[in-house]
């Protein structure tokens, strides 16, 4: 069975949509971000970018796999399962712009944007007008993207999945949608299917109240395990973990 390696973040939903989505059979394993088990050796030996999402997969082709990157693990996924990535060269191409548009532009500026608003223990104007302008510009070339189309590339996809987790994060760093009319259109049709409901739902309730909101990034203001991560810091981090464990 498949191994997902998960907590419940705009990243790791993507890969929960797209299992979901694929009705494939899954193992969660639970990596608490917030309290440093992302540096675990064993969890570092799998994604040694010290991050969520990860996937292990026993009964891959060729033998066992582990995959870090949520976009690569979502190729992944729709290469094991031949769904929601075409197989004609332009279309394939179409879907994987975006899915790499998203990975490179929407998801690290968002990620920024939230750490400024949300976790941020000084409130640095310059920083909240970089990362929300370029939030704001990457919402106008989605909107664009999504002109005269239902879906980002063609038919719904990795790439869709990819995406709507950081424009729901969105609702948590107060950033409007009215300005881009197909972008709130196709949140809300995307929004409805059920894969993306159950996915979305995956572990909503270890927050403890609920979906995450202003309220719980605040807890996490100047939380050791989740920010100043030199690589030393890193290091003394998984020594840390590895002798807890
Ligand atoms: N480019 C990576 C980003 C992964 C990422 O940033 N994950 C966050 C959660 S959304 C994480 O693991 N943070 C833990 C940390 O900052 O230590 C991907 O798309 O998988």
């Amino acid at each position: 069975m498949l191994e997902f390696y998960f907590w419940p973040t705009p990243n790791t939903w993507k890969v929960a949509i797209m299992l979901q989505e694929c009705g494939l059979p899954y193992e969660v394993i639970p990596v608490n971000i917030s309290a440093g088990e992302q540096f675990a050796p064993e969890f570092l030996a799998i994604s040694p970018n010290n991050r969520i999402p990860a996937l292990v997969d026993p009964e891959a082709e060729g033998g066992p796999i582990s995959i870090f990157e949520s976009g690569a693990i979502l190729m992944y996924l729709a290469e094991k399962t031949g769904r929601f990535m075409p197989a004609d060269l332009h279309q394939r191409y179409d879907v994987l712009q975006w899915l790499y548009w998203q990975v490179g532009n929407l998801g690290p500026m968002a990620g920024q944007l939230g750490h400024f608003r949300n976790y941020s223990e000084e409130r640095i104007e310059y920083a909240l007008q970089r990362y929300g302008d370029e939030y704001n510009r990457l919402l106008g070339v989605l909107n664009r993207g999504l002109e005269g189309r239902d879906y980002l590339a063609g038919d719904y996809s990795i790439a869709d999945m990819a995406t709507w987790p950081w424009v729901r994060s969105g609702e948590y760093m107060e950033q409007p949608l009215e300005e881009f009319p197909n972008v709130i259109r196709w949140f809300r049709e995307v929004g409805e299917r059920p894969g993306v409901k159950q996915g979305f739902a995956l572990g909503m309730d270890w927050f403890g109240s609920g979906p995450p909101k202003a309220g719980n990034e605040k807890a996490n203001r100047g939380n050791k395990n989740l920010f100043g991560h030199t690589a030393k810091a890193v290091a003394e981090l998984s020594k840390k973990a590895a002798d807890k464990s």
